[in-house]
């Protein structure tokens, strides 16, 4: 015999500390226009720079605006994405009660749930948010270049009373419907808006940026969900969404260096800003660091016989031939009488004696063999392994 007590127990409540704002980075996307370059990566783990991977921008940005807590939903082929991210040290985002989390799709018991669209994303991970119970939420692309202080864009947020906030950014008008396009007021209160339109009607173009009130958020990819014809998509739905219900929507200018990397061409042209000497996106500015995984590799060895002109060259490179106009990532060889011109190479690539490349991306480990020649004036390459 025993006897069961019921005693009047409660539940403590939510344990995390509330968050003004927390960040979701959609890192999710496949990113097929990068071709090979994406065969095994998810295009925010796509290298950059030398030394970075497209993801450390929106990660650093975060970190520089005083965002402490970042969501990364993840999808396609993440495993590099996973393990370049890791428990989030280089960001400072390794900390209890906020930190970088990786969020993969799940499946239920019943079904296999991939993402299907980026608001698909966000509201399956609605009790991930709800955890920090946040007044706003920011929702970024893992696969842009730029600097940006999210903070700012929040103020602005709050002073105009909107229900959501888009960054903008004036485009030229023949890259117009490759974007989310938009006619604001004197105000910056935006009263159209097309996802991608085959005739656009301005140049003011959504940077996929957007801070919103969670609990409008919340309701409205809820009820997003019932449309059976739904996209789940953020510029497709539940940006004309809002402004159908009337709720106020401001556009935010951003001036500053954005690009969208997602071709081999927008790609291979954001590694060359490094080396202008304008300083379109300026990687030494003290204030705004960028940041990146650390490597154990030694200096790069720069030989007698090389030249090395308008470069960035990373850990690890041996270089003995001519280097001018060019990125080259780790653990590069180019031997003597090898020539590289205005291109991005890879980690773990070699150019071999008598070799010569121009306005190409060369992949990661690939070897250009002996006297071999890739380039083409009319059009960047992206040069990847033969057994591909
Ligand atoms: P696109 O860049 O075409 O347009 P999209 O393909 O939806 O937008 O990708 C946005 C981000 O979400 C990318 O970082 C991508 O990797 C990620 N993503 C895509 N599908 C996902 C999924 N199912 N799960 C998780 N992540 C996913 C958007 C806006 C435009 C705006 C441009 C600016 O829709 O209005 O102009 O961004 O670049
Ligand atoms: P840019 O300086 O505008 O990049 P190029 O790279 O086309 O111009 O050419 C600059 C120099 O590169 C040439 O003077 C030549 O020395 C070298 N070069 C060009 N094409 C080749 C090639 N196919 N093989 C070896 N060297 C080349």
């Amino acid at each position: 015999m025993y006897t069961v007590f019921k005693a009047n127990i409660k539940k403590r409540g939510n344990l995390t500390m509330k968050k003004k704002m927390i960040a979701m980075i959609l890192a999710g996307g496949q990113g097929s226009r990068l071709k090979k370059l994406t065969k095994d990566v998810a295009k925010p783990a796509v290298p950059f720079g030398g030394k970075y991977r497209i993801i450390d921008f929106p990660l650093s940005n975060c970190v520089n605006s005083g965002i402490d807590t970042v969501g990364v939903l993840v999808q396609y082929k993440p495993f590099l994405l996973n393990k370049h991210i890791g428990v989030g040290s280089p960001w400072d985002l390794d900390v209890e009660g906020a930190g970088v989390s990786i969020l993969p799709p799940y499946s239920t018991e019943s079904e296999n749930r991939w993402y299907k669209g980026t608001a698909d994303a966000i509201f399956q991970n609605e009790n991930y948010i709800d955890m920090y119970n946040p007044e706003y939420v920011l929702i970024l692309s893992g696969d842009h270049i730029y600097k940006m202080d999210y903070d700012k864009m929040l103020d602005f947020h709050i002073e105009t009373g909107a229900a959501a906030t888009v960054a903008v950014i004036d485009v030229p008008l023949e890259e117009a419907s490759r974007f989310g396009i938009m006619n604001t007021n004197k105000n910056n209160e935006i009263y159209e808006f097309e996802e991608k339109p085959k005739e656009p009607k301005s140049t003011l173009a959504s940077m996929g940026i957007y801070i919103f009130n969670w609990a409008a958020l919340k309701k409205a990819l809820k009820e997003d969900q019932q449309d059976k014809y739904s996209d789940k998509d953020f510029g497709k739905n539940i940006i004309p969404k809002f402004l159908r219900e009337g709720q106020k929507l401001m556009a935010y200018p951003f001036a500053g260096y954005w690009k969208d990397v997602g071709t081999i061409e927008s790609l291979w042209a954001a590694n060359m800003d490094l080396l202008d000497s304008s300083n379109p996106i300026d990687l030494f500015d003290k204030n705004w660091r960028i940041y990146s995984q650390a490597t154990n590799k030694p200096g790069h060895l720069l030989e007698e016989t090389a030249v090395i002109k308008n470069s960035i060259i990373s850990e690890g490179c041996i270089i003995k031939g001519e280097v001018i106009n060019s990125i080259i990532s780790s653990e590069v060889f180019v031997e003597e009488g090898a020539k590289v011109h205005n291109s991005v190479i890879l980690a773990g690539a070699v150019l071999k004696e008598g070799s010569f490349v121009n306005r190409i991306i060369l992949g990661e480990n690939v070897v250009v063999e002996k006297n071999e020649h890739f380039g083409r004036k009319d059009e960047i390459l992206f040069i990847s392994g033969g057994d591909e």
